[in-house]
């Protein structure tokens, strides 16, 4: 398979985009080459304006199995570090439009931090999520003992961190790590109408709410408080507050223009 197949990006007409790994001979392991694309697929999508929510998904039997351990086996800790790999995840977590990881068969290691760089995850019901690093005889390295924490929790992250045992989606659901569960072969369906739903919405808002909630949970209370009154304020610059407003008043459905 050429590098340019590793990741598909489909861009739809509903203002979601849909960007996929493409690697099934290996689970969607994340190789180099794959996170490149995928970096690359996202940072393309950035600066779209006509791409209002984007879906990240795999295939039915992974999402992505995790780091390329075939790649990993032989390196040394300058390899790694000269990697510079975590650039790769930051193009997904900075992505302005909101982010769903339709989630279905494996997501592990790399794969579930790649989820969680997102900020909605469908999971199918028997979809396998876990940090399983540990078994290898490494530890998670882009979000696996922080992002996960801060989702589900000290003592749940240990659990999984710890164990390297996946669980189900059904109990992924349960803990606070996905935001939806539905059968394994309605999730990209569901993802896919929820994207188009929050794609019809106010695109600022979505933006500004996207990043008061993201930036907002490493900061203090007062600080993310102030940071969304900040966001709040200047949503009331926007035409599609008026627009938005004024359709409520008139009773008729709003035209969003995203400005
Ligand atoms: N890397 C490379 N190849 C993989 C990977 C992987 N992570 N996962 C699966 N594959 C390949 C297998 O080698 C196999 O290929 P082949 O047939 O050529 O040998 C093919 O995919 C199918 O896999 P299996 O036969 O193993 O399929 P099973 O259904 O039996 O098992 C599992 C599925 C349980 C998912 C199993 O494949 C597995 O345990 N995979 C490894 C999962 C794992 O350990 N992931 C964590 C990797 S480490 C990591 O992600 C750290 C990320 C840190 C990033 C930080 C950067 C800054």
């Amino acid at each position: 398979m050429s590098e340019s197949d590793l990741v598909l990006t489909e861009i739809r007409d509903d203002g979601v985009a849909v960007v996929r790994f493409n690697r099934p001979e290996a689970l969607n392991a994340l190789n180099m080459a794959t996170r490149k694309a995928m970096a690359d697929a996202f940072t393309a999508l950035h600066d779209n304006r006509d791409v209002r929510c984007i879906v990240l998904t795999g295939d039915d039997k992974a999402f992505a199995a995790g780091a390329d351990l075939k790649e990993f086996v032989d390196e040394g800790p300058v390899e790694i570090i000269q990697r510079r790999s975590e650039r790769y995840w930051h193009a997904v977590a900075t992505t302005p439009q909101p982010v769903i990881a339709a989630v279905r068969g494996y997501a592990m290691g790399g794969g579930l931090e790649v989820a969680m760089a997102c900020d909605l995850i469908v999971v199918g019901e028997t979809a396998q999520l876990g940090q399983p690093e540990i078994r290898v005889g490494i530890m998670p390295g882009a979000g696996g003992t922080q992002r996960l924490t801060r989702a589900v929790g000290k003592f749940m992250s240990m659990k999984l961190n710890l164990t390297g045992k996946p669980i189900s989606g059904t109990e992924a659901h349960a803990l606070g790590l996905a935001s939806d569960c539905v059968p394994d072969d309605e999730v990209l369906d569901f993802a896919l109408k929820q994207a188009a739903s929050i794609a019809r919405m106010p695109a600022l808002a979505a933006q500004a709410i996207k990043e008061a909630v993201v930036h907002g949970e490493s900061a203090s209370l007062e600080t993310a408080l102030l940071l969304e009154r900040k966001a709040f304020q200047v949503l009331f610059s926007t035409e599609d507050k008026k627009e938005g407003m004024t359709a409520f008043i008139e009773k008729r459905k709003p035209t969003f223009q995203g400005r």
